[in-house]
């Protein structure tokens, strides 16, 4: 049998615990973060007429609420998994280079027609909606954030997915020149998400182009990213240009690398370990609290009856 072998590099965890990551992060935010939310957080892209810059901030959706305070944008901001731009948490500026306008999403696979739109078209169809999620990364550090975009199921609608769809595939944008981590050949490029059709269909499930009541800063995935906000942080994939409706269960981008730590569905489940760290209590970013994991990251009411009846499934790793 072939085994990958496993290098020091694939994985930012085998480098950094939780802990580490949370003590350099917080060295960080002592030292720099100050300059880095003066100069850098504050702004999203410049965006032109023509664009969609004005639909910010959009209306407040009440029925998502917090349980905890928003989570400041000079800690969620200037802390970010974004492997493109490099494994530290600081992808800023190297996030900046990254041109997202003009900037196209393409919708095919099994689709009554696939087309090609532009982000600005797409939020003028769809309309934006701000909602209040916490998000949940496999590291064990979370945040609470007010995301705006519309319901990905509302995507759906509009692609019109034939009856042998199952599976949306999400594909980040590829483009070595400007992305230095898409250099480094070792990693499946393109960043490969994917959800079963009828967990896109789940009201949590988001498209997202903006938070803090503005378009996404370029570190947040700019301009357009999904957040599932029952799932670990790594399902919820960034500077998107394809989505594709298939037929069989895509291979992600950390199956590639890791399958037996990062899987498919990747639930949120304070009751299993990652293989290497526990995943019973989280850090929020901008505090000085670990607090405990809930089970679908308190999102079960809203999506535990997605899994019945996948009960041999791996659902949380
Ligand atoms: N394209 C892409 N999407 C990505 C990632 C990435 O490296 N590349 N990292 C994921 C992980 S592990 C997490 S926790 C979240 C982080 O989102 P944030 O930086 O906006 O907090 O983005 C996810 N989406
Ligand atoms: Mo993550």
């Amino acid at each position: 049998m072939l085994i990958k072998p496993r290098r020091a590099w694939d994985m930012p965890e085998r480098l950094a615990t939780p802990e580490d990551v949370f003590l350099y992060r917080r060295a960080l935010l002592g030292a720099a973060g100050g300059l880095i939310a003066g100069s850098l957080l504050g702004r999203g892209p410049a965006l032109a007429a023509a664009e969609t810059g004005s639909a910010y901030p959009a209306p407040r959706n009440g029925a998502y609420t917090l349980d905890r305070p928003v989570t400041p944008e000079a800690s969620s901001g200037a802390y970010n998994n974004f492997y493109e731009f490099g494994t530290s948490k600081t992808v800023l500026p190297a996030a900046d280079a990254l041109k997202t306008r003009p900037w196209t999403v393409r919708i095919d696979g099994l689709v009554e027609k696939p087309f090609e739109i532009g982000v600005d078209d797409l939020v003028r169809k769809m309309g934006l909606e701000e909602r209040l999620y916490r998000h949940r990364c496999v590291e064990a550090w979370s945040m609470a954030v007010p995301w705006t975009g519309f319901p990905l199921a509302k995507l759906v609608a509009l692609a019109n997915p034939a009856s042998g769809a199952r599976y949306i595939r999400f594909e980040t944008f590829l483009d070595k020149a400007v992305a230095p981590g898409q250099r480094q050949f070792f990693y499946p490029w393109p960043y490969v998400e994917g959800l079963t059709l009828e967990e896109a269909g789940n009201d949590l499930a988001f498209m997202v182009t903006g938070v803090y009541g503005k378009p996404l800063p370029n570190q947040f995935g700019a301009p357009i990213r999904l957040a599932v906000p029952w799932k670990y942080g790594f399902k919820s994939a960034k500077s998107l240009t394809r989505i594709s409706f298939v037929a069989e269960r895509p291979k992600t981008f950390w199956e590639g690398l890791q399958a037996s730590e990062y899987g498919f569905w990747a639930n949120v489940n304070p009751a299993v370990p990652h293989p290497r760290w526990s995943q019973a209590s989280e850090r929020v970013l901008g505090t000085d609290n670990r607090v405990p994991t809930l089970i679908y990251n308190g999102y079960g009411e809203q999506v535990a009856g997605l899994y019945k009846g996948l009960e041999k499934e791996r659902l949380f790793v």
